[in-house]
This record gives C-alpha cells, structure tokens and sequence, in this order.
C-alpha cells in the first residue's frame, strides 16, 4: 500500500514539473500555454474544430490573431480558421455589421444595449451545427469577447453550455503613465518608459503590440503616454508625429491615446506672453493646437491636466478657477470628441487648512460650472495613494459633474516593486465605499459608474507600473495589480478573490493547491503591508523622497509633506483629530459616514488614527491600550510576511522555478525591510509614549539611530 502512495506521488510530481517550465514573466497573463488537465484538454479539443472571424477592421484582425494564437497554444495543435461554416465545432466571432455570418444568427434583440464594446459569448447551432458565437456590436467588443473566451480556456472553465454578457460598466478606462520624455518614470520601479522617443516614429517595438493586446485582455480602452507632471514639448510636432505612430497601432487594439497638457504650454512652445485661460490669444492657441492633434490623431482621446498642485501652473497663476481652466481645453478639444480629465489633487503648503480638506473645498463650490466634455479626476482619497485611506470625500459631493477615480497601480507607498502586495483589496475598498450621498447604498462605485448622479461620462484611471524590464513591472506578482485595475474598471462590482483566481491560473497554474496558497498569499498582503508600514489609519509616515522605507521622524521642510504633521505623536498620544473639535474633515462626509468617523467609539480601527488623536493609554476593542495594540499590530505585519514566504515554499515545482526563485527572493527582501518599517517605527512612537514594548514581541535588532540613518542599496528607483 505504502509503495502505491509513493508511486502516484511519484507520478503527481512528474506531472507538475512537466509544466514547469523556464518563465521570463514577459508573456503576463497571456501565457496560452496547453491546458494541462488531460480530460479538459480533451473537452476542449472535442468542441473546438476551428473557427470564423469574418471582418477586415483592424481591430478585427487583432481578434483573429489572438484566436489563432491562443487556441494553437492552449490546444496543443494549429486550429484551422475557416472562411465558411460547415462542421460542428466552430467558434465565430463578428458583428452583425461586419459578420454575414453573425448576421444571420439574428442576435440583435440579445446585442441591444451591450454598446460596442459588450459582448455575448454563447453556444448556439448554425445550420443545425454546434458553434460557439462571441458576438458584439463593435469591433473592440469582438476582441473584448475574445479575450475573455480565451480566459476560459486559460482558467478550464467548461464551455460546452455559455451564455455570457458581458459589458463594461464605465466608459473610458485608462492607464496613467507617468512617464517622462527623458523615459524616467516618476514612481516606477520596473525600468525605463515603455515608449521609446528616440526611435519613434520610425520602429515600433514589439513591445508596443503586447502591451496594447494586455490591456485589450482587461478592457483598458486609454493610455496616457505622458507624466502628469508635464513636459510641454509633448505637444510639439515632433513628439506628436511620434505619438501619432503609437495610437495608429494602439487603434487596432481599441485603445485610444491621451496626452498630459502642461498649462503653461501657450508660453512655453506657443510664444504667448500669457496662459491664461480667459485670455483670447490663450483660447485661440488651444483650439489649434488641438486641430493640429486631431489632424495626425483622429481618435485622441484628449487631456489630463495636474494644474496649481505641487507646483504646476494652472489657472490659478492667474486669479482665474480650475473650471476656467478646464473649460478653455475642453472647449478646444469637445468638437473633435475629445474629453479632459482634470485632477482634484490640489494643496498647497501655504493654505492652512487640513490637507486633506483642500480638494473638497476648491471643488465642491465648482460644482456644475465644467463643461460636458470635464471630468474631475479624484485620488482614491483624501490625501495621496496611502496604504489605507478613507474614501476621498469628493465622491458623491459634486453630483453636477462627473468625477472618476484615480487608482494608483505603481506601488509608490506599497514597497515599490519590491514587496508582493496585491492591490485589488485596496481598490476593492473604495469602490465599495458608502458615501451615502443619496442615502443608503450609495456607493463610490456608482457615483463613478454614472448612474447614482446619471452622468454619461463616466471613467477611470490607474497610474501604471510598467517600465521595460523584461517581466514589464519588476515584481512578478506587480503584474496581478495591473490586471485588477483593468478587471475593476470593466466592472467594479467584482471581487478581489474572483481577479486574484482569473490571474493566478492564467499566470502560474490552474492546480487547486498552488490556487489556493497564491490567492492567500495574495489576498493577506495588503492588510499585511498596511500593517507594518501604517497601522490603526496611520499615514503618511515614509521616508521623504523615495517613500519606500519609513520616516516618521521626518520634521523638516515644507510642513504638509513631512511626516510629524500626519501623526502628530506626542506625550499625550497619536493620530490626527480630524474630528469637529479638530480640523474637522469628518464634516466634508455625508451623515451618518461623518458621525460614525466623529465618534472614537464607532471609528473603524482600521482609521482610528487618521480621524483622532488618540492617548496612548486608550483602550482598544481588543482590550489593549493603544500603545500595545499599534506594538502588535506591526508585529503582525511582519508574520504575515513570514507566514506569506512558508506558504510560498510551499510550491516549490509546482510553478517554474524561475519566478519561484525570484518572488521567494523578493519576499525575503521584503521581511527584512518589514521588520525596518516596524522597529523604526515602534522605536520612534515610544519617544512619545515612554512605555515598554509588550514582553512577549521581538525586540528590534538596532537602536533608533540605526533605523532613521538606514540607506537602501538595492530597492529599484531609490539607489
Ligand atoms: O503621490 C504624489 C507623488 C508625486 C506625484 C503626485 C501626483 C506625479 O509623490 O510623484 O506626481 O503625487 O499625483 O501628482
């Protein structure tokens, strides 16, 4: 009996080597390695025979080559394409319009309000034949609908009886890059821009095609190319014949192309004295400057403008709002079906207010007085991409004007591209915020989807974190962030678990086992990593320029960036008193989100200390004073990370060895600088509370000195 175990043990680990194979990571989630499941394969193979993408678009030629390539690759063998329909086994793929053959299947009752990007994947007969028929009103719904037939195959999902339909719930859904002309890229940890400037126009690297077919796999419809701390030269002649040539290619993958609009441009390349926006010279250079986009352009989506925020010039230079501002691009771009998203990360050190309370009140008073075509990009909250925030109080305040979320994928505050820490949680969180704008149920999701204020413009945008190392984001498990966002912007009602599934499978493997030891250590890493860097609604604490490692002692310079004004620690306590007899940001929330935050009692720990300041002594739910329970929870930061590399061991040959070596690496990377977040930390804040770490916790190795003196030397970006 014992020799029978060992030989299917035997059997069971032959089995899983044989798929691990060597792995770069540069393939994503596109990987369309063959199914490995003998029986799925063969379930597969048995109602698939071919296929029919009828249509010449551009768009429609992508989806044959990705039918082609994935098929060919998951089956095992070349699936032949046909030109008419005939067997049973075929997948057709098309539009009515372009598609005789979908045509004639008469789905139009089924399409309606699927717009042109929806879908419907379905098994149906054709003359009496089974096919399987992945149909929408548009050429980008066909490669959308595609894409995701091929995520079934890709995750063994059975296919033999679909009815899916599928849609995106927002509009415009945008990668940010915040990349500069010289390909530096602010906040980014995987390399150089993606966009190489120097040998653009003339060669388009490959790499242009697979990143345009990844975000096409999630639904990303937008890029923008440039940093929002902008370089006017992007709107030179030059530099848009250079975008011109990617958005040519982007087009046939659905994405249109935006830039970053430097407002001080009309100075800078134009010549004007001025940028104002009321000025009529100021008003005549937008307008042709954007006539000149859209002739080498004809789809550019349009603007992203960071104006009078950390000291980019805006409208404000000019005694003029940011609604003058806006409007002026908007009305140079609208008759060309262009849009401008206009950032609400607005502060200034010379405002005395909370800094958490500037965006609301600069925007709430603009509220109605944007353009159609004006859309007010808001932070997921209130203050800057923090491991955990609240939700930013401007969702659901501006019910006249649509506002859109802006996530950051790029893992500024989140250990850049050195830490596992899967974000989907993160964005999970604010999505499913109530705001309680208009009552119960009023959730950040529907303020951003339209339909809580019934706004048509509806959009998102993450900040990306690809660059051009080969695996395009550093961190294997960074990719599962840029997947999420996409996956979110589609349909922000899914959850984190159901993305985290999709992606693992498609990634690594489909094996149960190594799903489910993936998706824990996935699901635990946000809260981990809020834990040993900003515990109980601490923020803003990290060292000051490269924001990896922490900083709470960091008191000097401009007020409102150091970290003493966001922790405020002193003999008495911690936390910020956000409350009315503080600064009073709770009041910019709607009741009873604003009471249940006023009141220390009802305050989610989680954000204790970013809406009180609280005394060391206070005792938490756990019965702890608070001292000990922020001693604890750093602690458990930490384990977690411990617990997260023991569960990664846990797979070893069950994944190719080249990304179990690198994650594992990287995870022992990241305990060791978990630990430095928590001691220098725990360290710092006992200055204040002068009490004893609790007897049963590690001490930290080092003294306090050793932690603020610390310098990284191999953390990408901070060297
Ligand atoms: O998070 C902060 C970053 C800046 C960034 C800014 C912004 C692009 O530290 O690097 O600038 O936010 O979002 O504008």
């Amino acid at each position: 009996m014992k020799s029978l175990y060992s030989i299917i043990l035997i059997v069971l680990v032959a089995v899983n080597f044989q798929v691990a194979k060597a792995e770069d990571g540069y393939r994503l989630w596109l990987r369309y390695d063959l199914v490995a499941d003998p029986g799925i394969l063969k379930s597969y193979n048995k109602l698939i025979k071919g296929w029919i993408v009828e249509g010449d678009s551009p768009v429609i030629q992508s989806a044959k080559k990705e039918l082609d390539k994935g098929l060919e690759g998951l089956l095992g063998h070349k699936v032949q394409s046909f030109t008419s329909p005939g067997g049973n086994g075929l997948v057709i793929a098309g539009t009515p319009s372009g598609s005789p053959v979908v045509a004639s299947l008469k789905l139009n009752d089924k399409l309606a309000g699927l717009g042109q990007e929806g879908y419907l994947i379905i098994n149906t007969k054709y003359r009496n034949k089974k096919v399987i028929v992945i149909a929408s009103n548009g050429d980008a719904g066909v490669l959308y609908g595609v894409f995701n037939f091929l995520r079934l195959l890709q995750t063994n999902q059975p296919v033999k009886s679909l009815s899916i339909t599928s849609a995106p719930k927002i509009k415009i859904r945008l990668l940010n890059h915040w990349d500069n002309l010289d390909r530096s890229v602010e906040r980014g940890y995987a390399g150089l821009s993606l966009w190489n400037w120097e040998t653009l126009p003339g060669k388009l690297d490959e790499r242009y095609t697979d990143y345009a077919r990844a975000n096409a796999s999630v639904g990303i419809n937008g890029t923008v190319l440039t940093n929002v701390n902008a370089n006017a030269l992007i709107l030179t002649k030059d530099y848009l014949l250079k975008v011109a040539a990617l958005a040519d290619l982007f087009r046939s993958y659905g994405t249109r192309v935006y830039l970053t609009a430097r407002f001080s441009a009309p100075v800078e390349i134009g010549n004007l004295k001025t940028a104002d926006p009321l000025d009529p010279d100021v008003i005549k250079w937008w307008k042709a400057k954007a006539d000149e986009i859209y002739s080498y352009i004809p789809d550019f989506g349009g603007f992203v403008v960071k104006a009078n925020s950390e000291g980019q010039p805006g409208p404000q230079d000019y005694k003029r709002t940011h609604a003058d501002g806006a409007n002026t691009l908007a009305d140079a771009v609208g008759p060309h079906g262009g849009i401008v998203m206009w950032r609400a990360f607005v502060y200034d050190n010379n405002v005395p207010d909370d800094r958490a309370k500037q965006a609301y009140n600069e925007f709430v008073p603009l509220d109605g007085k944007f353009r159609d075509n004006v859309i007010i990009q808001v932070k997921n909250g209130p203050v800057d991409f923090q491991p955990r925030e609240p939700f930013h109080p401007l969702f659901g305040a501006m019910p006249r004007t649509p506002i859109m979320p802006e996530l950051q994928i790029t893992q500024e505050y989140l250990g850049s591209s050195t830490h596992l820490v899967y974000l989907a949680p993160l964005y999970e969180e604010c999505l499913k915020s109530d705001t309680y704008a208009k009552g119960k149920g009023s959730f950040v999701a529907k303020v951003i989807d339209g339909s809580l204020d019934n706004h048509k413009l509806t959009a998102i945008a993450g900040v990306a974190n690809t660059g051009d190392v080969r695996n395009w984001t550093g961190h294997p498990v960074a990719q599962s962030n840029w997947y999420a966002f996409g996956r979110l912007a589609w349909d922000p009602y899914l959850t984190s678990e159901m993305i985290a599934d999709e992606w693992i499978r498609m990634t690594f493997s489909n094996n149960q086992e190594t799903l489910r030891t993936i998706s824990r250590i996935m699901l635990d890493s946000r809260e981990a990593a809020v834990k040993y860097m900003t515990p109980l609604g601490l923020h803003h604490i990290m060292y000051s320029g490269h924001h990896y490692g922490p900083g709470p002692w960091v008191s000097r310079g401009r007020q409102d960036w150091t970290s003493v004004y966001y922790h405020k620690a002193d003999e008495k306590g911690i936390g910020f008193n956000r409350t009315s007899s503080g600064s009073n940001a709770v009041g910019q929330y709607f009741p009873p989100v604003r009471d249940l935050y006023e009141n220390i009692v009802t305050c989610p720990e989680n954000l204790l200390l970013w809406f009180h300041h609280v005394p060391w002594d206070y005792k938490m739910k756990s019965g702890r004073s608070l001292w000990d329970e922020l001693c604890y929870t750093y602690h458990d930061g930490v384990k977690t990370v411990q617990l997260m590399q023991n569960q990664w061991e846990s797979i070893k040959g069950f994944i190719d060895n080249d990304r179990f070596e690198t994650v594992k690496t990287l995870l022992i990377r990241q305990e060791r600088d978990a630990k430095i977040w928590r001691d220098g930390c725990i360290l710092y804040f006992q200055t204040f509370s002068k009490k004893p770490i609790p007897a049963d916790l590690e001490k930290p190795e080092h003294d306090l000195d050793y932690y603020i003196n610390h310098k990284y030397t191999d953390i990408p970006g901070i060297s």
